[in-house]
């Protein structure tokens, strides 16, 4: 069996299938793929060039491949069920997908892109950073953000149901981001919010990742 995940280890997406194939206890590979100079038949495995792509070489060529991190947490899920990363309760489920849709879209969009591209991604490209655009971030969205996720983690350990699942991988991992640029999540504003998200990056799956991408991005962000 050989499970090839393409892409680069900073990436909010990457990462979301990494922990996920971490959680299963599954091993892969992990070949790099930077989403700026992806290779000329990159569109071969992810048509919309973005990472990650993934390939099972279980199955035969050329129909192994796929991309998309909800499309590869989804065939890893039914692939190998233990442990399970979905509820199993149908309404359960659609949460934890919806959880995983806010997090992909409006998180990604409004906060990791304006914060992660200003002040990491844009050292590593030697552009210079706007400020004032993580400002217009954290002003006009990181409210929002906070105190819906702040209403929906209640007093609960997990964001849907009594388990660790998609929804939990999805929101923790945009957040990685966010710490690398160096913005902490309030915790005098949002406590239960920063409480579930240090759980989370203390687990062994987010921690190896952290772990492996912290060096790199200091040192970015100190030059
Ligand atoms: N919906 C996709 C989003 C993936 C995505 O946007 N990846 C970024 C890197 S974090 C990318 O490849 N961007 C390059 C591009 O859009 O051309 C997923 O869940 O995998």
């Amino acid at each position: 069996m050989a499970l090839i995940v393409y892409g680069a280890n900073l990436s909010p997406f990457v990462r979301k299938v990494r922990v996920a194939l971490a959680e299963k206890g599954l091993a892969y590979s992990l070949e790099p793929v930077s989403p700026f100079q992806p290779p000329p038949d990159f569109a071969e495995i992810s048509p919309l060039k973005r990472i990650p792509a993934f390939r099972d070489t279980d199955l035969p060529e050329p129909n192994n491949h796929l991309a998309d991190s909800s499309v590869i947490c989804d065939y890893l899920e039914h692939k190998y069920p233990t442990p399970p990363l979905y509820p199993r309760d149908p309404y359960a489920r659609a949460r934890a997908l919806w959880f995983e849709e806010y997090a992909d879209s409006q998180i990604a969009s409004n906060m990791v892109r304006p914060l992660f591209f200003e002040r990491v991604v844009k050292k590593l490209l030697k552009m210079q950073t706007d400020e004032s655009v993580c400002e217009a971030a954290l002003r006009d969205h990181m409210p929002a953000i906070g105190d819906y996720l702040e209403k929906q983690i209640g007093d609960r350990e997990y964001l849907v149901g009594d388990a660790f699942s998609i929804a939990d991988i999805a929101i923790a991992t945009m957040f990685v981001n966010v710490h690398h640029a160096g913005e902490p999540i309030d915790s005098a504003r949002w406590p239960k919010l920063a409480a579930y998200v240090a759980r989370l990056h203390a687990r062994a799956s987010f921690k190896a990742a952290i772990d492996e991408e912290t060096p790199f991005v200091r040192q970015l962000r100190a030059a």
